[in-house]
């Protein structure tokens, strides 16, 4: 999320709703997210909202073109699992076609190539078997996706532009808003800083005869600022903040954690986030590190970082 600079919540909003497209499905998914989160929080559960993945901007109203921010959407995928595994409801905001809770497990697999066939010679009909060797842990795997969906505890809504993101994150904050401190933000999607008005686009494809391109694009209005102060004010909110360059990362987390006043920041680098992370609170910084070996086994640092803010929000909790 674009989280630096001091624009007021006013201005925020008032360009989303000017500058940004409402998606055509907000309302219906805004009533499901309320429903949900209510359903839920009367159970005695916590619920987390996880936005996962890459926003996307568009250069033409027709879109051939546009301008994407990396996420694979692991980290967003492997929480919502840790979350699920550690009692939550999880709505998981998450850009089409990102990594998916459980799925992501077999994300590398061709699943024709763990699949065979018998039978079915002579115009009968032939049953589908499954290598289960191709498909490590399957069995565990499929029972606990299954005991999540039938349980109804993972709600999951897509985003593709920027657009939509902004849209539907505004739209979960006010669904959210009526269960007050049993609600987490975990803002693992990657942002765009940058966008073109809708007013400033070319309908059509850009033609390269026309010469070498130049855009000008406008900030993201910063979204955590309403966010924290108007849409959840009572929520646990957590957002991540991505360098490329160590040196700074800490500095400017804490300065994220300054302005907006929300409750961490959990912060990594681009190169080394699968291994370290740090998670800045008000009052401390603490720094998680996989060992190599660690590494090597397959534990994974979400199982850490989760942990970390479950432990958090209960404490948030219990001073509300
Ligand atoms: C993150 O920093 C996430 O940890 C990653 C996860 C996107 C790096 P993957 O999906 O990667 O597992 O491949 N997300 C936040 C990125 C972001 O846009 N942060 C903004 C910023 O750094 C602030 S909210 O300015």
């Amino acid at each position: 999320m674009a989280d630096s600079g001091s624009e007021a919540s006013g201005t925020a909003e008032g360009s989303l709703a000017e500058e940004f497209a409402v998606p055509p499905q907000v309302e219906e998914v805004r009533g499901r997210m309320a429903e949900f989160a209510e359903r839920h929080a009367g159970a005695g559960r916590r619920v987390v909202l996880i936005t996962s993945g890459g926003t996307k901007v568009p250069l033409e109203s027709r879109t051939v073109r546009f301008l994407d921010n990396f996420s694979s959407g692991r980290r967003g995928a492997s929480s919502a699992e840790y979350f699920l595994d550690a009692g939550y409801a999880v709505i998981f905001l998450h850009r089409h076609r990102s990594l998916y809770p459980y799925t992501r497990l077999y994300a590398g697999i061709n699943l024709l190539d763990a699949l065979a066939t018998e039978g079915g010679a002579e115009g009968g009909s032939a049953r589908v078997l499954v290598d289960q060797t191709a498909l490590p842990n399957i069995t565990t795997v499929l029972q606990r996706y299954q005991a999540v969906k039938a349980a109804g505890l993972l709600l999951p809504v897509e985003f593709s532009t920027l657009s939509d993101y902004l849209h539907l994150l505004k739209a979960a904050a006010q669904a959210l808003s009526s269960i007050g401190s049993k609600a987490m933000f975990y803002l693992a999607a990657a942002v765009s800083d940058f966008y073109i008005p809708a007013s400033e686009m070319p309908e059509h494809k850009i033609q390269s005869s026309n010469g070498p391109l130049q855009i000008s694009m406008k900030m993201v209005p910063k979204m955590l600022s309403p966010l924290v102060c108007d849409w959840a004010p009572g929520a646990f909110i957590i957002s991540f903040k991505l360098e490329t360059d160590a040196g700074i990362l800490l500095a400017r987390a804490r300065r994220a954690l300054d302005t907006y006043r929300h409750q961490a920041v959990v912060a990594n680098v681009l190169d080394s986030r699968r291994g370290y992370v740090a998670v800045v609170t008000s009052g401390d910084t603490r720094e998680l590190r996989l060992s190599e070996e660690e590494v090597q086994c397959g534990v994974e640092i979400e199982q850490r970082i989760v942990a970390t803010l479950v432990a958090a929000h209960h404490t948030f909790m219990a001073q509300a």
